[in-house]
Order: C-alpha cells, then structure tokens, then sequence
C-alpha cells in the first residue's frame, strides 16, 4: 500500500479569521465606503465563479431595509460534507477559514472567489452577522455566523425543493466600517459590468431600502 504523496500544490494553509478583523484593510481594501462595497463583490464573485463553470444562471442582490444586503444564486451550492480533517462541515470551513495559498483540499474545493476573490471568510468576518443557507442533495442546510464564529453548527433547515445554491446574507460590522451608506448606484454599476462579461448570467439588484425623507429646505429667519 502506497502512502498518500504531497507536493507543493496540496498545501493548504488555513488560517482563522482573527487577522482579517485586526486588520480589515489588508484584505478588503479599506474600512470606508470602497471597502464596504468590496464586500458585495467579493459574495457576488463566488457566484460568478459558478456562472464560469456553467453551475449558475441567476443571481439575485437585495440591500434591505436595515442596509444588510442578501446574495442568492442558483449555483450548486457550497460543500457541506464533513471534512474529517477538520472535523467540520465544509460549508463552516468556507466560511470561517482564511485561506493563505495553495489549494483548498484534494477535491479541488475553492475557498475564494474571482481572480482577486479573499473568499467569503473575509466578508464573514467583518460582518455583525451572517446566515449561510445551501440547497443541495435534496436539503437546505443553514448556519449563522457572529462576527465570524458560528453561532451553532450546522444544520438542516428543510427540503431543497429540488433546486441548488447559495444565499449569503449578512450585515456589515459598525465596530469596522466607518457607516453602512450602500450606494445602489455604485452596486448597479459594477453588477451591470459583471453583467456584460457573463453573458446569460442574469444578475438583478433591488433595494428594499426606505426612500429618504424630502429635507425641509433651510429658510433663513
Ligand atoms: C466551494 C466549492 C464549490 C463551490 C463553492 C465553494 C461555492 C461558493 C459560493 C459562494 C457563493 N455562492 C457559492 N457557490 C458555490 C464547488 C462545489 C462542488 O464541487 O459541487
């Protein structure tokens, strides 16, 4: 019997979520308006990766009223198998594991998205909270996320209805991020860029957000 071999391109360094939140701005960019936005990009790049491998039609972005903002796509979903060398699911591995380099397992599992992608571990990190739900092998599987750590493991939620994928939806960290003022304007924009590059990829945005008072005009006295 042969002994497992190893070389370079099997490591896997993974690293937990700590450093992401000591210091944001080496993993999205900033702590203002441009870093809060990456986060949406860097949830919406994983679903694109799907798109790439023909995996994904739909994805479906929605700010909500409280400014957090729900991803949802129809790709295969992420892993939920048990890793036995974690101990955990590979949904929390995902999500709460920091990838250094190299791949992500033998069975060429990804932890980040896109060419730039810092995984969603990042966006996990740097959130208040986050729900994970996964439709996959028949099921719904869910786990939520409190500034990165799992509130509980993993579990199933119900049936998967007979569909696939994904639905991140999280809100960003005030402890992190200098407000929570989502441009849908900046968001569209980028989407629509995505958008032409993907094409057959549907991607659609929609704010739930209420609309700003009209402000009374000043009147000088
Ligand atoms: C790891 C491995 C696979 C897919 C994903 C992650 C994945 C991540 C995200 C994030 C948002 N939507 C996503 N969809 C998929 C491969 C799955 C497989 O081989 O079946």
């Amino acid at each position: 019997m042969t002994s497992p071999s190893y070389d370079a391109g099997d490591i896997q360094v993974l690293e937990g979520l700590d450093p992401v939140r000591r210091r944001p701005g080496m993993y999205i960019g900033s702590t203002g308006h441009r870093g809060l936005h990456h986060l949406v990009y860097e949830v919406v790049d994983n679903s694109v990766d799907e798109a790439l491998v023909g995996a994904c039609s739909a994805i479906s972005i929605t700010i909500k009223p409280d400014s957090s903002v729900r991803v949802e796509d129809d790709g295969r979903g992420i892993p939920v198998k048990v890793m036995p060398q974690f101990g955990k699911s590979a949904l929390e591995v995902v999500m709460t594991k920091l990838h250094a380099g190299g791949k992500f397992g033998g069975g060429g599992y990804k932890v980040s998205g896109g060419l730039h992608g810092v995984g969603v571990s990042v966006v996990n990190a740097l959130s208040q909270w986050l729900t994970v739900e996964v439709r996959r092998d028949g099921h719904c599987y869910r786990q939520r996320y409190t500034r990165g750590v799992p509130d509980a493991d993993m579990r199933v939620v119900g049936s998967s209805e007979g569909s696939t994928g994904t639905t991140i939806h999280f809100l960003p960290d005030l402890e992190i991020f200098d407000d929570l003022n989502f441009n849908f304007t900046t968001l569209a924009q980028r989407l629509r860029e995505v958008a032409f590059l993907n094409s057959g990829l549907q991607i659609t945005l929609t704010d739930e957000r209420p609309e700003p008072e009209p402000q009374a005009e000043a009147v000088d006295e």
